[in-house]
């Protein structure tokens, strides 16, 4: 199985490099987590396909979707600067089954954003949320990575298990934006895309505007920060 799915992720790779012309001025990588059947794939397909797939096929392993898009910058106040930049999505797709956890997060390190996605109609993929924050700082670039908390299945309001508030107020405590989107039907799924691909550009910008480090003491040799060996601080 392993080997089929090595073979998959493999040739789909390929087909990334010869399809892509090099005509983007960024490749952003960005990661969908969560627990099984919350509609990671589903969610993915509609953002690249603007299709909706009713049928449940689990992921096995790791799987990736991509798409162009155009970003344009804006200023701290929301106003646009301007300036565009021609995108390349890279979109990693992550099994929620628990037998490839570990397959799964070693992905976690390339990935530059998160799509944190969970199930309106089930607490316990909400409940489940606060484990995939823990296995994020474990094994992300970095403890503190741009994150967006996604509650999807919204069309199916009858069966809502978890309700929006509930799911603000952890956000709210993380930090992060919150998002209820249908893959069904496709809202507000483009705007749970965007806010992250902001937010990892935001974050790159800052790392162009700052200057370089400083040498320590002349000899070439970069000033260490007052991090702690070992820890993952968010630096350039
Ligand atoms: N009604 C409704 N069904 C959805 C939505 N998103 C996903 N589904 C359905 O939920 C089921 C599971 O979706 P998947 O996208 O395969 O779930 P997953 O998170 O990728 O699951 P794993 O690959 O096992 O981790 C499928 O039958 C989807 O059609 C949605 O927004 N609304
Ligand atoms: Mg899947």
């Amino acid at each position: 199985m392993y080997l089929n799915m090595c073979v998959c992720v493999l040739s789909r790779f390929l087909a990334v490099i010869t399809m892509t012309d090099g005509d983007y001025d960024y490749l952003i990588k960005l990661l969908a987590l969560g627990d099984s059947g919350v509609g990671k794939t589903t969610f993915l397909y509609r953002y690249t396909d603007s299709k909706f797939n009713p049928k449940f096929i689990t992921t096995v392993g790791i799987d990736f979707r991509e798409k162009r898009v155009v970003y344009t910058a804006s200023n701290p106040n929301g106003t646009t600067t301007g300036k565009t930049f021609k995108v390349h999505l890279q979109l990693w797709d992550t099994a929620g089954q628990e037998r490839f956890r570990s397959l799964t997060t070693a992905f976690f390190r390339d990935a530059m954003g998160f799509l944190l996605m969970f199930d309106l109609t089930s607490q316990q993929s909400f409940l489940n949320v606060r484990n995939w924050m823990s296995q994020l700082q474990a094994n992300a670039y970095c403890e503190n990575p741009d994150i967006v908390l996604v509650g999807n299945k919204a069309d199916l309001a009858d069966q809502r298990e978890v309700q929006e508030k509930q799911a603000k107020e952890l956000a709210d405590k993380y930090g992060i934006p919150y998002f209820e989107t249908s893959a069904a039907t496709g809202a507000e799924v483009d705007k749970a895309v965007i806010t992250l691909l902001d937010l990892v550009m935001k974050r790159m910008e800052q790392c162009v505007d700052k200057p370089p480090a400083e040498p320590a003491n002349g000899n070439g040799a970069a000033k260490l920060g007052s991090a702690p060996p070992g820890e993952k601080k968010c630096a350039c």
